[in-house]
């Protein structure tokens, strides 16, 4: 079966909004009397919000003692200082090679879409000027299931109208992988090979890829 449709993770592939959910994260901690470093952060890497308020207490030893009511007030406090930061956000934050890619993928004929854990991926393309080279957008407001639940992706080609085979999911992530294998489609990791496992093929970044040679995976 041909390649159809290519999706996209955004955080850690398209841009870099992982410094900015760390600053947020940050934030809380030390309102909450804990260090949260960078290296903590790590494992926040395409985890939902609620699982990554989750992580961040257990760093500080803190997970079991707030009542649902009270998480869900901190994950509203730190979304609002992430989104006062990726507010400022503009096209110069476009991680090298993705506008090539998009547009080699277009021009061969294939669909792109995004497949995002954020429920404020809208927000970030739209300040990136590239709502227009998605012919589909799958976000956090329209998933239930997060990663590594296939379900983001399935949505994705569902969207394009084309069959979980017939696509490539770019993810920086382990759980995105996951994702993408489970849901049937090719996974290129985009990282270190160290730090991933189970893709079918790993870059760099979306600079190294030639859309003509995924297209014939
Ligand atoms: P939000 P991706 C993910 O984006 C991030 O990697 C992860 O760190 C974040 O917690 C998640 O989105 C939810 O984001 O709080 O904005 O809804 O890699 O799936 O594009
Ligand atoms: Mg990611």
């Amino acid at each position: 079966m041909s390649i159809r449709a290519i999706l996209f993770d955004l955080d850690g592939v398209i841009v870099d909004t992982a410094k900015y959910h760390y600053l947020a994260w940050r934030r809380l901690a030390q309102e909450l009397g804990f260090e949260f470093t960078e290296k903590d952060n790590e494992r926040l890497k395409g985890v939902s919000r609620m699982r990554s308020l989750e992580i961040l207490l257990e760093v500080g030893g803190l997970l079991g003692k707030f009542s649902e009511e009270e998480m869900n007030r901190m994950a509203e406090k730190k979304n609002n200082w992430y989104v006062e930061y990726i507010t400022k956000m503009d096209e110069s934050e476009i991680l090298k090679g993705t506008l090539d890619c998009l547009k080699g993928f277009r021009a061969l004929g294939l669909k792109t879409a995004l497949g995002s854990a954020s429920k404020n991926a809208r927000l970030i393309l739209d300040n990136l000027k590239l709502v227009p080279y998605f012919d589909a957008i799958i976000d956090g407001t329209k998933t239930s299931k997060a990663k590594p639940d296939p379900e983001v992706f399935l949505l994705g080609a569902q969207a394009l109208g084309v069959s979980p085979e017939e696509c490539v999911v770019f993810e920086d992530a382990q759980a995105g992988i996951e994702a993408a294998k489970s849901a049937g489609m090719k996974a290129i990791a985009v990282g270190r090979p160290e730090d991933l496992t189970g893709y079918d093929l790993i870059v760099k970044g979306l600079y190294e890829v030639n859309p003509a040679e995924i297209a014939k995976l």
